[in-house]
């Protein structure tokens, strides 16, 4: 077991000034127990904590750091932003760089806005849709996170899992209640909800590929599904695609299917470690938000150029060839390694992975729903998680969070991931 003391001593001082001690619920570790190893640096595919003890990092900021930490050209792209100021409340031409290769990316978003988080960023998407259509209601599924907007904290997944309070207090219910659910995977029973309400729906929020509950990617027909009852309804199509927006795919999830989305949100690896979100597509859309059109979204650091820094360097960095194959060649062999050891200590699991995010389940496979996950034996992937963790390899702190790569988790970063992925499931029995 590491020593923890000095993380230990900053956590529990923190409890009196920074609700459970956290910026951010999942990081508080109530899902897994102990106290959670506050980070003092890191590099590449590694971080340090306040006590010395290295780990290997696969939370990577929960999504961002697809490039690992510290590396050395972001690093100097912020620096020279630094020396040229850090925020105007005036439009600067790096905004436009980063519009730029975002809409060249991202097939069908032709205008983008930046905001400053995943949050800001589905809250505004929702709003421009209620507009766009004149409808109130909107579909999301069970398990999805779509950061903590008051509509989206409804059967909503990641942290919100971890405190069992998928619906939070403070919601008020006559806003709760134009938000319906349905399983993920599900298009029956979404179909259902649209043919009760279908001219009262504005909007299908969706992530294509499941990354707050594990990694669920969508059964063949699902995307599909949701396109035609969008369509034959009149409803927008959304892909939130903060997590894995340029991590599936130089264009995200848009990349590997045929199905077009009206807006998509994104976020994370596009601020190259530092906050920013974004909502953008149909032009006709997009041309309705303020002040080109009347739907209102406002940002004091919107477009920050020191964050609009990070993230054209990490996107051209991105763009190097081989990047992609890199992060799948990792992502495949980490997901072989873990099903092998899953097999030698004689345990039912499953791995699922899209790219260079995925997730080891302790239940049979496939994971297809939140209700297959809860189904999972937690007690079980909560001793697994310790284990890991004395063994220096940083998982996120619950079974409904997806695992991360980077292009600075090499094939000799991978075998280590497995050697201790072999001993903590047979330590877990
Ligand atoms: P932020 O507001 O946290 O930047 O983004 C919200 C969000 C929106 N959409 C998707 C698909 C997301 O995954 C997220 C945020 N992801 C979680 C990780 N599971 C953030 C981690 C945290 O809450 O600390």
């Amino acid at each position: 077991m590491q020593n923890l003391q000095r993380s230990q001593a900053v956590f529990d001082a923190a409890q009196a000034l920074i609700p459970g001690g956290v910026n951010s619920p999942v990081r508080a570790y109530r899902a897994v127990g102990g106290v959670p190893p506050h980070i003092a640096s890191a590099d590449g595919a590694r971080v340090t904590d306040l006590d010395g003890n290295e780990y290997i990092d696969m939370v990577l900021a929960y999504g961002p750091m697809i490039l690992g930490h510290c590396h050395p050209e972001v690093r100097g792209a912020l620096q020279d932003a630094i020396d040229h100021g850090t925020a105007f409340g005036a439009p600067t031409e790096g905004e436009l760089d980063l519009a730029r290769r975002i809409t060249e990316r991202v097939r069908g978003c032709e205008v983008v806005r930046l905001v400053n988080s995943g949050t800001e960023a589905t809250m505004s998407a929702l709003r421009l849709a209620r507009a766009a259509t004149g409808r109130e209601r909107f579909i999301k599924f069970a398990g999805c996170y779509h950061g903590h907007g008051d509509s989206f904290l409804v059967q909503a997944g990641s942290g919100a899992l971890t405190l069992g309070t998928p619906d939070s207090p403070g919601v008020p219910q006559c806003l709760a209640s134009l938000t319906s659910v349905a399983p993920y995977n599900d298009l029956e029973e979404t179909r259902r909800l649209f043919e009760e309400r279908g001219s009262e729906i504005a909007a299908v929020f969706v992530e294509p590929v499941a990354g707050n509950m594990g990694c669920i990617p969508p059964q063949p027909g699902f995307l599909e599904g949701l396109r035609e009852l969008c369509d034959t309804y009149g409803a927008l199509l959304i892909f939130d695609e903060v997590m894995t927006g340029f991590r599936v795919a130089r264009g995200g999830y848009l990349d590997l299917t045929d199905v077009p989305a009206d807006l998509v949100t994104l976020g994370k690896v596009i601020g190259g470690g530092l906050p920013i979100g974004a909502y953008g597509g149909r032009a006709d859309l997009m041309q309705e938000v303020a002040p080109a059109g009347p739907v209102y979204q406002a940002g004091t650091l919107s477009g920050n150029p020191v964050a609009v820094a990070a993230g054209v360097s990490t996107l051209d960095i991105l763009d190097r060839p081989g990047t992609y194959e890199h992060l799948e060649g990792v992502g495949a062999r980490l997901q072989a390694g873990l099903e092998r050891a899953l097999h030698d200590a004689g345990l039912q699991g499953t791995v699922q992975r899209q790219g260079s995010m995925l997730c080891l389940y302790l239940a049979e496979g496939p994971v297809t729903n939140l209700e297959a996950v809860h189904a999972s034996d937690h007690e079980r992937w909560t001793r697994f998680f310790q284990t890991m963790l004395a063994r220096g390899v940083l998982l996120p702190p619950s079974p409904y969070e997806a695992w991360f790569l980077s292009t600075a988790h090499d094939a000799d970063c991978v075998e280590e991931i497995i050697a201790a992925a072999g001993e903590a499931l047979k330590a877990s029995r």
